[in-house]
């Protein structure tokens, strides 16, 4: 009898590939992941997602390292940088998204950006690192006079796995949401939104930018597993999908692989 996870597609699956890993395009349920872009960084920006022209351009001072999965792209240094071309489409199309990356800071040298899609009242730009300590930064812009950032702070020198969970409706004033920013697969943050503004919005930047070098300094990162999928998952699959980890129901906790 066919059946979920023998690696055939069957007429009631919309995949099936075999295997038991959950963040990958056919997690074990047999239903796509809708991961739009994966930015496995093995080398180059190919995207293994399922959003075909999604390729992340390298610029030629990005380079690559031993990674959490494999090779990872190393931002060090000024002058480098991956652009998404057309991001601000692809997100627009798909206003209900998370986004998430594996970052390790080796030093704290100066403000970088390590996501920028923002436009001029929307989406959000993210900060890496001060001179005093470990702060990741997020700040937010969108419809109306939405305007906001919030920061958590992490150790240096490990990978961690860092996400943003938006879930919204649609472009328009009224149809955003809060944003939600996780850290290794649990809730730190939330950016309240109480008038639901639209962070995803005809004013973002048409080309995002991963890797976006410094702000008058030296950034030293590495990024590993950047994914958008266009959907948003409740605690359990921001866990166990979007980090990879397995979800404790009963302490609400998520332990890393
Ligand atoms: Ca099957
Ligand atoms: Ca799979
Ligand atoms: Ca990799």
């Amino acid at each position: 009898m066919p059946f979920c996870g023998d690696g055939n597609k069957d007429p009631n699956e919309e995949c099936d590939d075999g295997n038991e890993d959950p963040t990958d395009l056919c997690p074990p349920n047999c239903t796509k992941s809708k991961l739009l872009v994966w930015y496995e960084f093995d080398g180059d920006g190919t995207n293994s997602g399922m959003a075909p022209g999604y390729d992340g351009m390298m610029d030629a001072a990005v380079s690559y390292i031993a990674g959490k999965h494999r090779q990872a792209a190393q931002c060090a240094g000024t002058g480098h940088g991956v652009t998404i071309q057309d991001l601000g489409s692809l997100l627009q199309a798909n206003p209900d998204l998370t986004i998430g990356v594996w970052v390790r800071e080796e030093s704290l040298e100066s403000w970088s950006y390590l996501l920028d899609f923002r436009g001029n009242g929307g989406g959000w730009k993210t900060y890496q690192g001060t001179t005093a300590s470990a702060t990741f930064t997020t700040c937010a812009s969108g419809t109306g006079s939405f305007s906001a950032c919030t920061s958590f702070d992490y150790m240096e020198g490990v990978w961690h796995h860092v996400a943003w969970r938006y879930a919204g409706t649609g472009t328009n004033s009224g149809e955003g949401a809060p944003l939600e920013l996780y850290l290794d697969g649990e809730l730190v943050k939330t950016l309240a939104n109480d008038m639901d503004e639209a962070l995803i919005n005809g004013n973002l930047l048409q080309d995002g930018k991963l890797c976006a070098g410094a702000n008058g300094g030296t950034p030293n990162y590495q990024l590993d597993d950047f994914k958008i999928w266009g959907r948003t998952f409740g605690p359990m699959g921001q866990c166990e999908v979007v980090a990879g980890g397995t979800w404790d129901a009963n302490n609400m906790t998520c332990t890393l692989q």
